[in-house]
């Protein structure tokens, strides 16, 4: 059904767009955790095309871990009575953790406000519409794939085919006042996406990766946020950041000429960072490089198809920790617990790690997980991993696997969260999630107040406030 948007007196009916929450975890650290914000980039741009290219009224609720009740509670209490004033929904589901809470939204916006529903996310929907009308019988329309180009033709733009298809294009701004409570996250800059560089664990891997975005359309966003955030860090977003040399240098030199001085982070791998370039990224803001390190293990470096040659890649992150700790850039390594782990190539990472705590500021641990659309599990199975008996992907799209006989998926997860804690301390989470994760304006006392709430051994770092 092709909605034709209501006019109700002289306010047109609104698009009521809901980023997909998660379960609440049950965590020890959860007050913490709340104040983590994980913004639904893809959403808010999608929102911004259909009010500044559509002339649309949407507003955009994040659920974070908020029940669905708790939402429709927050949606009313900002003026908008869901039942007069809502033409449809869209729900964007970031991924397969959300699915459970799409469930339940679905169900009962269906059945309180019985108004269309418009699902998409495609790392969750992409080939499995099946699966998810199954899954999600309340909804009445799934869109696979990037939503720019598919919404623009859905809400009847008399140009749509004029919108660029996400695959060709990153959005060229978000306008954050359509977030509701914008304030409370951080903001970012998509500058890239796809990557392709092949890791075997990633819903990336064979995705041409787009050039970077022009650095002038990048500047003329940061006046934008400088216009109505007080201080920010930015988070320049892209599955992998590619320091494009040229690019680069006119990044920097563009950013240290700016009145004002931001600072940044992105994600990228270790053999892409230019060495020669972090100074000069350092004095135009640079302050965290997120590091998909992934292990320490030459064995399970190969497995993973993250390198050829672990040798070299483990001298080149060596090279780029001590030259980041010369001109004070923070690294964060992630880090993946893979198939066919075992004590040996475990301990192998940890020693690695341990050797050069000093220069790294954090790391990130998880444990493979199997996700419904990724490759086949052959490859896993035949790296010693294995789905836990009984269980199967497409209950709820993913599976934590065990990951050989000697590392069980519960093990897994345990030695995921005490690896952090031979790192960092509670200073160094706190520092490094308040570049782009925490809320604006929480305050180093306001998370030791919210610490000494937590139970100390689930958290992932060490306590050490010498009491
Ligand atoms: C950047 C990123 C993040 C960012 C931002 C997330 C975001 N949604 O914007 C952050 C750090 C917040 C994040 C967090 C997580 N992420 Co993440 N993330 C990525 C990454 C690197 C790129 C995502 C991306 O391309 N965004 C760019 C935008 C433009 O694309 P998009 O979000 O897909 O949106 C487009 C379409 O999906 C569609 N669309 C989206 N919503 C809607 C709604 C409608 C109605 C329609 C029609 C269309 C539509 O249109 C959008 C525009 O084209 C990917 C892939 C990778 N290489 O690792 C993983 C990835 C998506 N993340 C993943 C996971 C698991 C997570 C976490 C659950 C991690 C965790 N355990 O905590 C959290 C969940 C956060 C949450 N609130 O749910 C998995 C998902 C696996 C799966 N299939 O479920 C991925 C694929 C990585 C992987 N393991 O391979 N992530
Ligand atoms: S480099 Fe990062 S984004 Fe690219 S395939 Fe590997 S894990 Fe995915």
């Amino acid at each position: 059904m092709i909605p034709q948007m209501e006019k109700d007196g002289d306010d047109m009916k609104k698009i009521i767009a809901i980023s997909a929450g998660h379960d609440a975890t049950k965590k020890a650290d959860i007050l913490i955790r709340k104040r983590i914000r994980y913004l639904n980039y893809g959403l808010l741009g999608l929102a911004t095309i259909l009010k500044h290219n559509g002339n649309l009224d949407v507003v955009v609720y994040q659920a974070d871990s908020y029940s669905v009740e708790e939402l429709f509670a927050i949606i009313e209490d900002s003026g908008i009575n869901l039942l007069y004033d809502c033409e449809c929904f869209l729900l964007s589901i970031p991924s397969y953790y959300s699915m459970s809470w799409s469930v339940r939204f679905c169900r009962a916006a269906k059945q309180r406000y019985n108004k269309p529903i418009i699902v998409g996310g495609r790392w969750v929907v992409d080939n499995h519409v099946e699966w998810v009308k199954d899954q999600l019988i309340y909804a009445d329309t799934i869109i696979e794939g990037f939503g720019e180009r598919k919404l623009a033709e859905y809400f009847r733009f008399r140009d749509w085919e004029s919108i660029p298809d996400g695959k060709t294009k990153c959005f060229d701004w978000f306008d954050y006042q359509l977030l509701y409570d914008y304030h409370k996250y951080q903001p970012c800059i998509e500058v890239s996406r796809g990557c392709g560089s092949g890791c075997q664990f990633c819903a990336d891997k064979d995705n041409k990766r787009l050039r970077n975005k022009p650095v002038k359309t990048i500047l003329s966003e940061l006046d934008k946020l400088d216009s109505f955030y007080g201080d920010y860090s930015v988070y320049f977003e892209a599955p992998h950041f590619v320091f494009e040399r040229e690019w680069t240098q006119r990044l920097c030199n563009s950013l240290q000429s700016r009145k004002r001085q931001v600072l940044w982070r992105c994600t990228s791998r270790v053999e892409t960072v230019p060495l020669d370039m972090i100074e000069v990224m350092s004095m135009s803001g640079l302050k965290v490089l997120d590091i998909g390190l992934e292990s320490a293990s030459h064995q399970q470096l190969i497995n993973m198809h993250k390198t050829k040659d672990p040798k070299k890649y483990l001298s080149m992150a060596e090279k780029l920790l001590l030259t980041c700790a010369k001109y004070n850039v923070w690294v964060k390594f992630n880090l993946l617990l893979y198939a066919g782990e075992t004590i040996k190539t475990i301990d192998e990472t940890i020693k690695w790690l341990v050797e050069r705590k000093e220069l790294i500021k954090d790391v990130s641990v998880s444990s493979l997980v199997y996700y419904y659309n990724m490759d086949s599990i052959l490859e896993l199975q035949h790296f010693g991993a294995s789905i836990p008996g009984g269980e199967s992907v497409a209950e709820n799209g993913f599976v934590n696997l065990n990951l050989s006989e000697q590392i069980d998926r519960e093990t897994a997860s345990q030695i995921a969260l005490e690896i952090p804690k031979l790192i960092a301390n509670q200073r160094d989470f706190y520092d490094i999630k308040s570049i782009s994760y925490f809320e604006p304006g929480y305050t180093y006392s306001e998370f030791l107040s919210d610490l000494a709430l937590c139970n100390r051994s689930e958290l992932p770092f060490t306590v050490d406030l010498g009491d």
